[in-house]
């Protein structure tokens, strides 16, 4: 019998990667995608028209996780071997603007989920997407499974809140659920606002002289990005392991948002020069053009300054670790760029 799994989340980033992963091994795939007035698929339209993926192996049901009627009957239809919670509201700067709206997703979202599992069968696997951001103002460095959490966004708030709900729905009913603590993960796909996204796309826009500058915020921020496709990898590993457990997903290397710049500028051959300090700093391109400046608006209430992790649980118990670096991941990223510019 093919396994099934319910994918909450689905258009996503990494709803597209995981249902892509999951079709590949055999699986019936199930999604549940919001109601939205314009189609909101694109990330997954594709899969219908892959020749290697088999008809009637993916169906999409709409539902919403706020929405606990929805959630218990999307799960009771289906009645999934797994069930992977990406649904989110994953916007750090926006869970400042939305904080009502993020918890009620994020947080509430997953123990409407797990409520679901365990009054339809408590035999059905929860995956759930936990994240660095709950490790924020990092109390040590590298973070691993062990480091106390110290959110600094209603988002990071919101996902510690579905880290110990999944960790006492396990511990109280004897669900298989694990929280995976994804540090951050890009690709392609990513959305058009986070910032890796925002410079390889504004950068390349620049080349190309379809826009002038790019307007960003913090630069000095550091973070441990990592390919998408490699992370879902580790989610669906962390559902098959012996015993439900949390763990750690990282690449162990951190880069500040002015280094990545850097490295995207030199894959496109962009001469960047930095000049100023603080919201005042901008980069010129060889000709004396100013491409690059801050804004306040794009700086955050509480900032979260560094993020590395410590993946060793994951290489051992699971035998996971990236196959791509941040310069493969620029590489696919700018790839993207080029293909769809030149279509
Ligand atoms: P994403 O691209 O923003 O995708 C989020 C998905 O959740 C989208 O399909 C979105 O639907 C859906 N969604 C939002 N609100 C919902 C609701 N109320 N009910 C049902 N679905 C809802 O995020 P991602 O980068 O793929 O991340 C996947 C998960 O991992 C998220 O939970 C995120 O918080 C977490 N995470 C991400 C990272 C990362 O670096 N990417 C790291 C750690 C953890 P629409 O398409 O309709 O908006
Ligand atoms: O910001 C700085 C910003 O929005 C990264 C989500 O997937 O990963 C993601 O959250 C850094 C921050 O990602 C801009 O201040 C500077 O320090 O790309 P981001 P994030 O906040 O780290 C975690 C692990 C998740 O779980 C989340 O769901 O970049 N930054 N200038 C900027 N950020 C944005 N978005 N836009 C700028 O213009």
């Amino acid at each position: 019998m093919k396994k099934k799994a319910l994918i909450f989340g689905v258009t996503g980033q990494d709803g597209s990667y995981l249902s892509r992963l999951l079709l590949k091994k055999g699986y019936i795939v199930h999604g549940v995608k919001r109601r939205s007035s314009q189609p909101n698929t694109f990330r997954i339209d594709d899969i219908y028209s892959d020749p290697l993926i088999k008809k009637n192996n993916f169906y999409l049901h709409y539902g919403d996780v706020t929405d606990s009627t929805a959630v218990f009957s999307v799960i009771k239809k289906v009645v999934p071997d797994e069930i992977y919670n990406l649904a989110a509201q994953s916007h750090v700067a926006v869970s400042f603007d939305m904080p009502e709206y993020t918890t009620n997703t994020d947080a509430t979202g997953a123990l409407r989920i797990l409520e679901a599992i365990v009054r339809i069968d408590k035999k059905i696997k929860f995956y759930q997407a936990g994240s660095s951001e709950m490790f924020g103002k990092v109390v040590e460095s590298p973070q691993n499974e062990k480091t106390p959490f110290y959110p600094r966004s209603p988002y990071g708030v919101s996902k510690v809140y579905a880290h110990w709900i999944t960790v006492n729905y396990r511990e109280s009913y004897k669900l298989f659920a694990s929280n995976g603590i994804l540090f951050n993960h890009e690709s392609p796909l990513r959305g058009e606002t986070f910032v890796t996204k925002k410079i390889v796309k504004g950068l390349f826009n620049i080349k190309i002289k379809k826009q002038k500058k790019l307007f960003l915020g913090n630069l000095y921020a550091k973070r441990d990005w990592g390919h998408a496709e490699d992370y879902v990898q580790a989610m669906w590993k962390i559902l098959q392991y012996k015993n439900p457990e949390d763990f750690v997903i990282c690449t162990g290397r951190q880069y500040s948002i002015k280094q990545f710049i850097n490295l995207v500028a030199k894959s496109l051959k962009i001469q960047i020069r930095w000049k100023g300090k603080g919201i005042d700093e901008k980069a010129f391109d060889k000709d004396g053009n100013c491409i690059i400046e801050c804004k306040k608006k794009y700086l955050r209430p509480a900032e979260v300054d560094t993020l590395k992790g410590d993946c060793s649980k994951a290489k051992k118990l699971l035998n996971w670790k990236p196959k791509h670096d941040i310069k493969s991941l620029i590489k696919d990223m700018l790839e993207y760029e080029y293909k769809s510019n030149i279509q």
